[in-house]
């Protein structure tokens, strides 16, 4: 075989081939990117320090390539062989997100690149959910779609023989790299031809319109693509004079000086047309499942923080949290990434107290992005594209982890102890490059 091609490579074409098929079947994810390109350069010109900030932790880079994607699957089996398919792309499941308690039947996991060194080059992430069937009450509908679900490969032939190709021979070359590409994109291409007839695919919708979005068609179809945007609250409000209309209320945190985690809008799912088999043909109808949405990344909060956002977005009081970098950090709020600066560099220091050599300058915190996802949010996020009929009331709460991990194949990381393990790393390196031990 010819020189293996890196998974961040096949990942960074992989991202890009979906970004480009995306923008062709939903025209207004085009109008999107040019919103947030724009809102970008605005966000850079009015505040180079910032800028300058993003780009000395490698953010600034990768931010026009940036984007999340989510698929929606039907079966273990399905989930296991994009698991696989992902891994080509060094991307690896994190964390288990249960949505069940929001009325959404499915518990997902985030497909994403887990090395900060691969998360710089590309952290294109795959927000992925698995059915759950077992939530259907309806036995003779539950066992339609599951024989429906059994019937499908979402898979192309080319695709499952190059998933192996990789996992045997350790990578892909440039040609099994780009025909991976374009056989993967396949299971995530849009079908306008349903699987199931109208009434089927109606007491689908009745059960839960999510239902009927996995099980009636051919395959897992990308349904959004979220560029990453430097100012949300000023995207927000530029969508309606670039004609698209957003969801009511950003997800997430409210604006702050120090952005944490996740903050999130949407433009509502369009309303398009589908075919259903008949006996004598087709028969019309519509589907509502493709949205756009965009997103502005902060800081990732270690377990304390995360707790103390959880209980503020509950009671919608958010002043226990600081909105300052050293107070998240003395905290131990947030997780930082620590830097020697040339001064302390250059300098012999006394001490190896970090804050100490924070304060003489001698090193930096730089806060580390959050590369994950909020259950309220994703909750929020599914609820508005569901339509009108959207189910509220929360199905039994089981966390189903085992489960999900058993369909998956493999257990899902821990995200807190990914940044724990990045924090970290960057102490040692750092006491390192001073001459200096961890007192
Ligand atoms: C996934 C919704 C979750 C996010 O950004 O929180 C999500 C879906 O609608 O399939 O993408
Ligand atoms: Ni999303």
């Amino acid at each position: 075989m010819s020189a293996v091609v890196h998974p961040d490579e096949i990942r960074s074409r992989f991202s890009a081939a979906l970004s480009a098929m995306y923008r062709a079947e939903v025209p207004q994810y085009g109008d999107l990117l040019t919103l947030v390109a724009d809102i970008n350069a605005q966000a850079i010109k009015a505040d180079a320090s910032g800028a300058d900030r993003l780009a000395a932790s490698g953010e600034l880079a990768r931010l026009s390539e940036e984007r999340h994607g989510a698929i929606r699957v039907g079966t273990a089996d399905e989930l296991a062989t994009i698991a696989r398919a992902f891994a080509v792309m060094g991307m690896e499941p994190v964390s288990y997100y249960n949505l069940a308690p929001a009325g959404v039947p499915v518990h997902s996991t985030a497909f994403r690149p887990v090395d900060p060194a691969a998360l710089a080059r590309n952290p294109f992430r795959v927000f992925t959910s698995l059915l759950r069937l077992e939530l259907i009450e309806d036995e003779a509908l539950r066992e339609e779609a599951a024989s429906t679900l059994a019937r499908r490969d979402i898979f192309t032939p080319g695709a499952r023989a190059l998933i192996e190709t990789a996992e045997t021979a350790g990578g892909l070359d440039e040609d099994q790299a780009d025909r991976f590409v374009a056989e993967l994109l396949e299971t995530f291409r849009w079908h306008a031809q349903a699987t199931v007839s109208a009434q089927t695919y109606e007491r689908l919708v009745a059960a839960h319109r999510l239902i009927a979005d996995v099980v009636s068609f051919k395959g897992p179809h990308i349904n959004h693509l979220t560029p990453r945007t430097l100012d949300i609250d000023a995207a927000q409000a530029a969508m309606p004079e670039r004609g698209i209309t957003p969801k009511e209320t950003i997800e997430g945190p409210p604006a702050r000086a120090c952005p944490i985690l996740l903050r999130q809008t949407s433009f509502k799912a369009l309303e398009e047309a589908i075919a259903f088999p008949d006996a004598d043909g087709t028969t019309a109808g519509t589907h509502t499942a493709r949205f756009g949405e965009i997103e502005q990344r902060g800081c990732a909060l270690t377990p304390a923080g995360r707790a103390l956002y959880d209980a503020a977005l509950a009671s919608k009081d958010f002043s226990a949290l600081p909105d300052d970098w050293d107070a998240l950090r003395r905290g131990d709020l947030a997780w930082f990434r620590y830097r020697a600066t040339p001064q302390g560099l250059a300098a012999r220091a006394e001490t190896a107290d970090l804050e100490d050599l924070i304060a003489l300058g001698h090193v930096v915190a730089e806060p580390i992005t959050y590369e994950d996802f909020l259950p309220v949010s994703a909750a929020g996020i599914f609820q508005s594209n569901l339509g009108a009929e959207a189910r509220a009331a929360a199905y039994a709460a089981d966390p189903a982890k085992t489960d999900f991990e058993q369909a998956l194949g493999r257990p899902v990381q821990d995200e807190m102890a990914l940044y724990r393990a990045e924090q970290n790393a960057s102490i040692a390196a750092t006491l390192k490059a001073l001459g200096l031990t961890a007192p």
